[in-house]
């Protein structure tokens, strides 16, 4: 019998291929009611001669059975590590999940860009309010309550009076009443008119305004910032023109146009053409005049009689567009994440 019960126990510990499987074995042959502990009880019947021979013979067959047990469990149990291990392995070789990652408006490019240029040539940068008074937006800019040149602007009204500003210009006011010559700055920020929209218009667009004074400045230096302006934003060769205009806040007044030709245009030999960026010219005395008078009343000395300045407004909407190719000013706005998720990452054209 010993023989037959190690063997077959045996056999069933080497097929058992699961712990739990080789518990169910080891209680059949070595556990309480085991068939070893069987045989072991069954011994007080034998003739006391045969005991001691049978005994030791169980024995020898209980050793064997636990050995084997004992190396199949080890077995078994490195088995089961080396799995969970191979199944919890992190590959530090693959490649990372990319993370979802923002941008920059298209806008605000165009604007760093700008702001960069300017800073580069020594202006100082300022921000001002949008809703503003009827006089720093108008009347101080020598555009009175008559002038035919409000209806170019078409504006907001707030019920007490104030506005939404219709142009950045307010900021020149604002400036040189806080601010003695020689003067160089730049301010940039949002704009409201009430005007139908379509591709080139909005009735909420960006402006950045620019203004320089001092003694002698003259419409060479005006049109010198801009060609600076226009060849940091589009490139060295970038062509500028300028078309004489009127604006109530500067005589003489001038549109300036960039000479655009987008690159995959210029590969297939197509013509570039002028695109209108903004307003400048030389500051109306009126506007000196009316920016001594804010001081005076403020009880600061009035110090712009006889100064002489540039200032030009511009939109950023029409520089981006015309930068990178977008087509209409309302994809700006239009949270389109299709539109504004390609300003990701580096930007073609130039
Ligand atoms: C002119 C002379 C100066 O000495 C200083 C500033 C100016 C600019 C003046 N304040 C002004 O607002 N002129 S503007 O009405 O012609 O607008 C300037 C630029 O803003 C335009 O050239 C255009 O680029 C942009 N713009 C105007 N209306 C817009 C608009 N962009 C989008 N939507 C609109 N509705």
């Amino acid at each position: 019998m010993p023989d037959t019960l190690q063997a077959t126990a045996i056999a069933e510990i080497q097929s058992a291929d699961t712990l739990e499987a080789l518990q169910v074995v080891k209680t059949k042959y070595v556990g309480k009611s085991g068939l070893i502990t069987r045989e072991l009880s069954m011994l007080g019947k034998l003739p006391p001669e045969e005991r001691k021979t049978r005994g030791a013979e169980i024995n020898v067959v209980r050793q064997g059975i636990q050995a084997v047990l004992d190396e199949r469990e080890a077995s078994l149990k490195r088995a089961s590590l080396d799995a969970k291990l191979q199944s919890e392995a992190i590959d530090v070789t693959l490649p990372g999940l990319p993370l979802p990652s923002g941008g920059l408006h298209p806008i605000t490019r165009v604007y760093d860009d700008l702001i960069n240029i300017f800073t580069r040539l020594g202006y100082n940068t300022v921000e001002g309010p949008e809703v503003e008074e009827e006089h720093y937006n108008f009347e101080a800019l020598n555009i009175p309550w008559y002038h035919p040149a409000r209806e170019l602007q078409d504006t907001f009204w707030l019920a007490d009076g104030r506005l939404l500003r219709t142009h950045t210009s307010n900021m020149q006011v604002r400036y040189m009443v806080e601010h003695e010559p020689p003067l160089k700055m730049v301010s940039r920020g949002k704009v409201y008119r009430y005007e139908a929209t379509d591709a080139t218009h909005e009735a909420m667009f960006h402006q950045l305004e620019g203004l320089v004074v001092g003694e002698g400045i003259t419409m060479s230096d005006l049109k010198g910032t801009i060609a600076e302006m226009a060849q940091g934003l589009f490139g060295a060769g970038a062509k500028v023109r300028f078309q004489p205009s009127y604006y109530p806040f500067v005589e003489p007044g001038a549109d300036f146009s960039v000479y655009w030709q987008n690159p995959r245009g210029q590969m297939e030999g197509k013509a570039g053409k002028w695109l209108e960026l903004g307003g400048c010219g030389m500051v109306h005395p009126n506007v000196f005049r009316a920016v001594d008078d804010l001081r005076e009343k403020a009880g600061k000395a009035r110090v712009y009689e006889g100064k002489t300045g540039f200032a030009f407004g511009l939109g950023p909407e029409r520089m981006a567009m015309l930068k990178y190719g977008i087509p209409d000013i309302r994809y700006f706005y239009a949270n389109d994440p299709k539109v504004i998720g390609q300003f990701r990452g580096e930007l073609n054209g130039v």
